[in-house]
């Protein structure tokens, strides 16, 4: 069935055990700089007009309609954007309009990358397991390193102490600083991990990477921004019994044909695991050990090439749906509008409905278009943490939403964000100032205290 937004509902979940969705609030620097190599829409939007405004308000919309349809939902707030820390470790010296000026004139690919708004892809925040599936009974949080694209590399730190002011309750909570990117590891965080849980039992995790480095396949063209020795450790820090994990290669010729992050071509909730068929380097072997770690209640749905091909699955972010199981076990896919004027696309979802095997049973179309000029989609979007009550209690309150809290960020977004952005309006100091000025308010209304650079908050 197709359906229209139901009216906004009350956010609280009836089962014991949920998945909250932690959306990233788009930054008031968002734009199009043609950052990321292997990501065919950042690369082909490069330098085009931003529109920042609409970008964080199709966000706060997709927020407000999965709060709508019953799911508890949350926010991360932006990071500090222009990163003026960036530019002068880079030797830029003097204030920060002459900083940011030197920037533009001599070095506008730093400038470019102190300026992006890419944490809004929380996806890439960290990897989570639940306190259900760890071996301390507390829910544990890796954030990601995000080596492989240097506008990304800078996110870390920041993303700790966000993390750290959600999860503040450190008996029930631990939050992990992020993995040396030097070496061996690789990590981009939930967008190359799944985890899969039939009711009651402990999750499965399926880890996906793009190349190992000691060797072995790895794609020619673009790089494989995830290592299985970075998975590894992740699963190790997060405390999940190895008999729990599984993990898995991405194809080498789909990350060649755009697919960065394995959340291009693959997503699962429960026991569902929606994929394209040419997702994996060896599929049968890994949805086989899926099929035993996850039990009789894994369910893959897998999409055939030619329903759809890979290029088609890359342009329209059909994979990249949000997948959320609502408490009666029945599931709900939250795509992008690009995959309904698909027509492909659109039978992919249709014949999935009508599958009466499917437990994917409602499908709702969102517009989150700013966000997928950039390589973005609705799952990109948030970071999944599945909680029970208590769980939820203990979370800092200031990054849950409500209507009214929704409809202050609302307004608050009209208040600070500009309309439009060109590539030359980056190095503009009122840009930074208003920039300060927004999260300044933001996080005195969330209550978190000082988190951000600008407000004196210490490096972890
Ligand atoms: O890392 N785009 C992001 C998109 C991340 C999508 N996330 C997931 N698939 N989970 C990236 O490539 C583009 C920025 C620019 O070019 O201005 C960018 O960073």
């Amino acid at each position: 069935m197709r359906k229209t937004l139901p009216a906004a509902t009350p956010y609280i979940s009836r089962i014991d055990t949920f998945e909250a969705n932690f959306d990233g609030l788009v930054g008031p620097t968002h734009n199009y700089a043609g950052l990321s190599q292997g990501n065919i829409a950042s690369q082909s939007n490069a330098q085009a007009i931003s529109r920042p405004r609409r970008a964080a308000l199709q966000g706060l919309a997709k927020m407000r309609a999965v709060a709508g349809l019953g799911f508890v939902q949350g926010f991360l707030p932006p990071q500090e954007r222009p990163a003026l820390w960036t530019l002068r470790a880079a030797g830029l010296s003097g204030s920060d309009e002459q900083v940011l000026a030197a920037a533009a004139r001599d070095h506008p690919l730093l400038l470019a990358r102190a300026c992006s708004a890419s944490a809004m892809w929380t996806a890439n925040a960290a990897t989570i397991a639940p306190a259900q599936d760890t071996d301390d009974g507390r829910l544990h949080a890796v954030v990601a390193n995000l080596r492989a694209m240097p506008h990304r590399s800078i996110e870390p730190p920041q993303t700790l102490r966000t993390l750290r002011a959600l999860f503040h309750d450190s008996s029930r909570f631990e939050v992990h600083a992020a993995l040396d990117p030097s070496g061996a590891f690789g990590d981009e965080g939930a967008a190359n991990h799944t985890r899969l849980a039939t009711a009651g039992a402990q999750g499965i995790h399926l880890f996906v990477h793009g190349a190992a480095a000691t060797g072995g396949p790895a794609p020619a063209k673009h790089p494989a921004r995830q290592t299985l020795e970075a998975s590894r450790e992740v699963a190790h820090l997060l405390r999940v019994p190895a008999s729990h994990c599984v993990h898995a290669q991405q194809s080498p010729a789909v990350i060649d044909a755009g697919v960065f992050h394995n959340d291009v071509i693959c997503v699962g909730t429960g026991g569902t695991l929606l994929h394209h068929e040419d997702a994996f380097l060896d599929g049968a072997a890994t949805i086989d050990a899926l099929h035993r770690a996850v039990g009789d209640g894994f369910h893959p749905l897998v999409v055939r090439r030619d329903e759809i091909s890979v290029a088609d699955a890359v342009s329209t972010y059909l994979f990249n749906s949000q997948l959320l199981q609502a408490p009666d076990g029945h599931q709900i896919l939250v795509c992008p509008i690009e995959v309904r004027e698909h027509p492909r696309a659109c039978a992919v979802v249709d014949r999935i409905l009508r599958d009466p095997f499917s437990p994917v049973k409602t499908a709702v179309y969102l517009n989150v278009r700013e966000s997928m000029r950039n390589g973005g989609g609705p799952a990109c979007l948030r970071l999944r943490v599945p909680l029970d009550e208590v769980g939820r209690a203990a979370l800092h309150p200031g990054f849950l939403l409500s209507p009214e809290r929704i409809a202050w960020l609302h307004g608050w977004i009209e208040r600070h964000y500009p309309e439009e952005l060109r590539p030359a309006d980056l190095c503009d100091p009122t840009l930074l100032r208003r920039s300060r000025d927004a999260l300044d308010e933001l996080t005195r209304w969330m209550g978190v205290g000082a988190i951000y650079t600008f407000q004196g908050a210490t490096p972890p």
